[in-house]
């Protein structure tokens, strides 16, 4: 079974590592959510990318969800030393050392898929892990500040501001000149099932669907599109997803999640068994849906729900 996975980082990662668990002969592509890069320190580093390859790969820091297990963080306190931040951006020791290998074979011409292959090369996560593009895409949010209007990077929003002030609008800029990393395309076209795990609906799955051809390749592809709620009992998780819901005008609740990707897109949905009274309005909007345990308390957890995705896959065939 061939299985395509549109991700981003945390809930992503931890659905996958399930989804290994419980279809452990598929053939898992994961197109992974490159919007939240950032350039650091003259490096490259892609959050979602480098939380799917530790996370599958065994490297992550269990705790915080993102970064490396055993981190130091000498380099940053040197740099910080000699007045070089930003502070607010923790990167670690052995984390640097991607970002340099990852920069060091872009400098050298190589496209960011080839790179993270290369880099997968040593985790080995057990999935093929692709960039939704090896073009550049910067997620970045209109906020008010102190009544001054600006844009800052999704980073800058995210770990500095807490998304402590609402944000007005959400950008992937770039996006719409950005070409499908090569595999993309070819992947969704081969796939039996495509699945969207519980991840950020507008700034990790959003940003992947903006990239021109992406939403098109999946609504013809012609297989069951299965999602599961990042939302449970009206508000995230984990995260503060319901600041980026709200700049793009959808409520946080597993039923508005729904009808955002819509019936053109979403053929499933599994909403968690606290919002069971959403199933109803989710079917109204014409996409299946059930309502089962959604909590990735442990790998156990995950697999049961990546279970449950393929089951009512098999459902809506
Ligand atoms: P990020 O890039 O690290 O923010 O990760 P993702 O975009 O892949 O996933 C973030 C979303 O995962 C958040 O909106 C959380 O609500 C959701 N999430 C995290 N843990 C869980 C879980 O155990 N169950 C569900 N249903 N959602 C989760
Ligand atoms: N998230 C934080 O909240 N604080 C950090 O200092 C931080 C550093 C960091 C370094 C590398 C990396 O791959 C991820 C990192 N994250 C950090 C996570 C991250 O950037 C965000 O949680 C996601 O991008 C949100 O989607
Ligand atoms: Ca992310």
């Amino acid at each position: 079974m061939r299985i395509v996975v549109l991700a981003g980082g945390i809930g992503g990662a931890r659905f996958l590592r399930g989804l290994k668990r419980a279809a452990p002969d598929a053939d898992i592509t994961v197109i992974g959510n490159t919007g939240d890069d950032i350039h650091l320190f003259g490096l490259k580093v892609c959050p979602d990318l480098d939380t799917v390859m530790y996370t599958l790969g065994g490297g992550i820091d269990e705790e915080q969800g993102w970064g490396r297990a055993d981190e130091t963080f000498h380099l940053k306190e040197e740099l910080a030393a000699y007045g070089v931040g930003p502070e607010w951006f923790g990167l670690g020791d052995r984390d640097f050392a991607t970002h340099i290998v990852r920069t060091q074979m872009i400098s050298a011409g190589y496209p960011l898929s080839a790179v993270t292959q290369a880099l997968c090369d040593r985790w080995k996560p057990g999935v093929r892990l692709v960039p939704m593009t090896d073009d550049r895409v910067e997620t970045h949010v209109a906020v008010e500040i102190d009544g001054e209007r600006k844009a800052v990077h999704f980073q800058e929003y995210w770990v500095k501001l807490r998304a402590s002030v609402p944000a007005e609008a959400v950008v992937p800029v770039g996006a719409e000149q950005a070409k499908p990393a090569p595999g993309v395309l070819e992947a969704i076209a081969e796939a039996d099932v495509i699945l969207f795990p519980p991840s950020n609906p507008v700034v990790s799955v959003g940003t992947i669907l903006a990239v021109p051809g992406i939403r098109e390749a999946i609504a013809d592809a012609g297989v069951p599109v299965v999602g599961l709620s990042p939302i449970v009992g009206d508000a995230p998780v984990r995260g503060m997803a319901d600041k980026v819901l709200a700049a793009v005008g959808v409520e946080a609740t597993a039923a508005a999640v729904a009808e955002h990707y819509g019936s053109g897109l979403l053929d499933g949905w599994l909403v968690d068994t606290v919002d069971a009274d959403s199933v109803t309005r989710v079917k109204a909007a014409g996409i299946l849906c059930r309502a089962v345990p959604l909590m990735m308390t442990d790998v156990e957890a995950a697999a049961q729900m990546a279970r449950e995705a393929l089951a009512l896959a098999d459902e809506v065939r």
